[in-house]
């Protein structure tokens, strides 16, 4: 089974979660996609849900698949968000924005009952830190932001679009790519990355995944709690 298959295995796994009346967290990236796509054929086959995007890329999917969308100010609650992962390890700490989505990402999984994470077998990691953490800065001073990020024990690298210029995200801001190699206290980082000035959010979500689904190569899934 190809990782390809994995990522889809894995995400409508997830979609058995979804019951009708219920207001929907809508992850980004290729597995989060599968989920979409499943959730478009069940909505089409007559389940009645309302969902949010966490992405202008997965708004538009969801949109092409017929899922009825609402807006953020219609909900006070989500009851559940599917979403994939970079990487996560075995107390469901996890790596995100991969995609440029980490923002709305971390936004949406804060407001809904229970996060599912959905990855292939490649994303479980026994400490997080070799995929590079994104993290979103704004534009203004973002050089004296990378400084400080720096200074945290990384090389930085800012995303850059890809013919050329920087990457900028649906919300305005740039992505800096935080090489640590190893981050053995996630929740340090997560704070003392938080508080510098210029930051916006970073990939680090740590206590939000209630369940991560993981497709394995045999075609089966793992699910981890
Ligand atoms: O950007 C994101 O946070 C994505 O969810 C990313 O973490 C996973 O993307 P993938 O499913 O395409 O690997």
């Amino acid at each position: 089974v190809s990782e390809y298959n994995m990522k889809k295995i894995a995400a409508e796994h997830a979609t058995k979660y979804v019951q009708a009346g219920m207001k929907i967290g809508l992850g980004t990236g290729s597995t989060a996609y599968y989920a979409i796509l499943k959730i478009g054929e069940m909505v089409r086959d007559g389940l009645s849900i309302q969902a949010v995007a966490t992405s202008e890329a997965s708004e538009k999917l969801a949109v092409e698949q017929g899922i009825p969308l609402i807006p953020l100010r219609e909900v006070d609650r989500l009851d559940l968000t599917i979403d994939g992962a970079d990487e996560l390890d075995d107390q469901l700490r996890l790596i995100k924005g991969g995609g440029g989505a980490l923002l709305r990402e971390k936004i949406t999984a804060f407001h809904s009952e229970r996060l599912v994470i959905v990855a292939d077998d490649t994303k479980t990691v026994t400490q997080l830190g070799a995929f590079p953490l994104p993290v979103e800065i704004v534009p203004f001073a973002y050089e004296w932001t990378i400084q400080s990020l720096t200074q945290l024990g990384c090389t930085v690298q800012i995303r850059h679009k890809p013919d050329k210029g920087f990457y900028v995200t649906d919300n305005g801001n740039y992505i800096a790519d935080c090489k640590f190699q190893q981050i053995p206290q996630p929740e340090e980082l997560s704070s003392r990355i938080g508080s510098l000035p210029g930051v916006v959010e970073h990939g680090l979500f740590i206590g939000m995944a209630d369940q991560a689904i993981i497709g394995c190569q045999d075609g089966t899934v793992r699910i981890l709690h």
